[in-house]
């Protein structure tokens, strides 16, 4: 069994700078600014736990590309991509709220797209049935005429639609990033040959969610109707509760839907530890959420998958989350790599019996407290 990881390093070239990017909660207080949450370390961390973390020994290395400018055309309009273009000649820096250009911005939005296109392929052409596109700028949030969310190109949605012009009937998306895949929803908002699955944080639930979109009614229109479905979960649902989710409302709509191919948008932002979301999710979880995504295409989709990365802001839980998401997808039997991080202990009363503890040893040998 064995993954293709399609990755190219130009995409590290996008840089968002540094700077106050919750302006909601930060008064500006503090002197040292951090990084952009999208920053191209994070993702050095994911290439090189793949390259040196147990899981290496299962996976197959493949360069990117970038996409041509008529390969954008499938998923975005011409009006967009024309205004992108002239974004990067013109050197502008922001696009939209905490989507910001550098000059290497373009070329690694065009490599991104591209990448995600070649792990398609690759899949369609039959040399691999599951490939992992790791790409940033992410694209989960770019709609087919705008930029948002730290997205430029919607690059899952392209290799939809690579998919769709190679052949196959039906695709599902299934998007576990903490935020809506809104910009991939829009693209397929009108039609039933590609069903997007969205479980992201509810809005409202914790801090400032982007987008404010996503709630349960958001359905689909016209033939689509009924082909967009939104899970918004409460903050801090867990591994348990997102295990529950997929079991009891993913699986048995993708059961109904039998997509030809399955595509797994990733987000390591769902986790414990992340600063742009409060799901809560462990190593664990993701490592469940992989079982039965490979579970499903195994019973519906001839065992293909493509993995699309998107956010994930924890500079090394990330990766280790993305290590368990793909050991999940390749079904190993034990878990390849511990937790480094979250920790819970299985008896929640056990603080109890320490402080009990602690207080009959000071009654024994405190002499001013023999009686408390
Ligand atoms: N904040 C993503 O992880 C991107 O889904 C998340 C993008 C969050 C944007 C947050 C944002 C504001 C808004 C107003 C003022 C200040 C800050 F696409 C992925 F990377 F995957 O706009
Ligand atoms: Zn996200």
């Amino acid at each position: 069994d064995h993954l293709a990881v399609f990755w190219h390093e130009g995409m590290l070239a996008h840089d968002a700078g540094r700077g106050v990017f919750d302006s909601g909660r930060d008064p500006g207080f503090l002197d040292v600014l951090d990084q952009h949450p999208e920053n191209a370390d994070r993702v050095r961390n994911m290439v090189s736990i793949l390259r040196r973390g147990p899981i290496s020994r299962f996976l197959s290395w493949h360069s990117g590309r970038p996409a041509h400018a008529s390969e954008l055309l499938s998923f975005h309009s011409a009006e967009y991509i024309e205004e992108l273009v002239q974004a990067n000649a013109t050197g502008a820096k922001k696009l939209c709220e905490g989507t910001f250009l550098n000059p290497g911005s373009w070329g690694a939005a065009l490599l991104a797209a591209g990448t995600t296109l070649s792990a398609m392929k690759h899949i369609l052409d039959g040399h691999s049935k599951i490939a992992y596109a790791l790409v940033r700028p992410p694209g989960h949030h770019a709609q087919p005429d705008h930029a948002d969310g730290y997205c430029f190109l919607n690059n899952a949605g392209l290799a939809v639609n690579l998919a769709l012009d190679s052949g196959l009937k039906k695709v599902a998306v299934v998007d576990i990033d903490v935020h809506y895949g809104n910009g991939t929803a829009e693209g397929f908002y009108n039609t039933d040959s590609v069903l997007t699955i969205s479980l992201h944080m509810k809005h409202g639930s914790w801090g400032p969610s982007h987008p404010q979109s996503g709630s349960v009614d958001e359905i689909g229109e016209g033939r689509g109707l009924g082909y967009n479905l939104n899970i918004p979960l409460p903050n801090g649902s867990g591994d348990a509760g997102y295990e529950y989710a997929m079991n009891e409302l993913v699986v048995p709509a993708i059961k109904k839907f039998q997509p030809d191919l399955l595509v797994f948008v990733v987000g390591q932002d769902s986790s414990a530890f992340d600063p742009n979301g409060r799901q809560c999710l462990t190593m664990d979880g993701y490592r469940k959420i992989g079982q039965i995504m490979r579970g499903m295409a195994d019973e519906h989709s001839n065992g293909q998958i493509l993995i699309v990365q998107e956010g994930g802001y924890h500079i090394s839980y990330s990766a280790y989350c993305l290590h368990a998401t793909l050991e999940g997808v390749l079904n190993l039997q034990a878990p390849l790599l511990d937790d480094p991080i979250a920790y819970y202990p299985e008896d929640e009363k056990y603080t109890m019996k320490v402080v009990d503890a602690m207080k009959k040893c000071w009654q024994e040998s405190v002499p001013f407290l023999k009686d408390i």
